[in-house]
């Protein structure tokens, strides 16, 4: 059996992905930037600094900027990006979720956030689901970011596991690879096309069921 489940937060605990666009869009276009939302796609899972690298790229202009500069955009967009999730709730939990981290405590299974973003904690509180959690690491103190698997080897620690005694969860390709090469198992929300065929897929969170960890896990 499998002794904890690392979630990612942004596209498996809830869709934060549409405020991240509409902060990043508003930064975006003050520095006559047009991003999309297939543009964003591109996004999800992606520090904010390197999401900001991405978009300046995107417009050509990613030697534009100074240092300062670039720190104050980063600084805009999450600022408007907070104002933003102050409205999120319990009600914005994804189904299935909640019933998931019920059955993982009844069964001694731990907990642990393995998110890119430093608003992570807020997030869970917002929702009501920080006590569900044994740890959260911290995003600010992991080397790298993902797709390399610092953030899912940082988890497993928080909950004193062996990363290959874990489950993760993400809904990002670069999350996907980040398990993967943290040797923890993957199990996807999405398609097939953006997370790859080698993994466990479901297409809503409603089918992450305990008992289909563990079928997952039995393979
Ligand atoms: P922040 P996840 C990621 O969350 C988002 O998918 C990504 O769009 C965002 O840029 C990143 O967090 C950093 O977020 O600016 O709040 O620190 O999918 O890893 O839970
Ligand atoms: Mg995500």
């Amino acid at each position: 059996m499998f002794k904890a489940v690392l979630f990612d937060l942004d596209g498996v605990i809830t869709d934060t992905a549409e405020y991240h666009f509409l902060a990043w869009e508003k930064l975006a276009k003050s520095i006559g930037i047009t991003i999309d939302r297939e543009f964003n796609e591109n996004l999800k899972g992606v520090s904010r600094e390197e999401s900001l690298r991405r978009i300046l790229a995107h417009g050509g202009r990613e030697t534009d900027f100074s240092a300062t500069e670039f720190a104050d955009m980063a600084k805009r967009k999450n600022d408007n990006y907070v104002d933003m999730i102050q409205q999120v709730s319990p009600s914005d939990v994804y189904p299935g979720i909640l019933q998931l981290l019920q059955d993982l405590r009844e069964n001694d299974v731990k907990i642990a956030l393995a998110s890119a973003s430093k608003n992570g904690p807020f997030l869970l509180k917002q929702m009501n689901l920080t006590d569900y959690f044994d740890a959260i690491a911290d995003p600010a103190k992991v080397a790298e970011n993902k797709p390399a698997p610092d953030i899912f080897i940082a988890a497993a620690e928080g909950v004193g596991v062996d990363v290959t005694q874990t489950i993760g969860i993400e809904d990002a390709y670069s999350g996907i690879a980040a398990i993967k090469s943290a040797y923890a198992v993957p199990i996807g929300v999405g398609s097939h096309e953006v997370l790859g065929d080698d993994i466990a897929l479901v297409n809503e969170t409603s089918q992450l069921t305990f008992a289909y960890l563990q079928e997952v896990w039995e393979d």
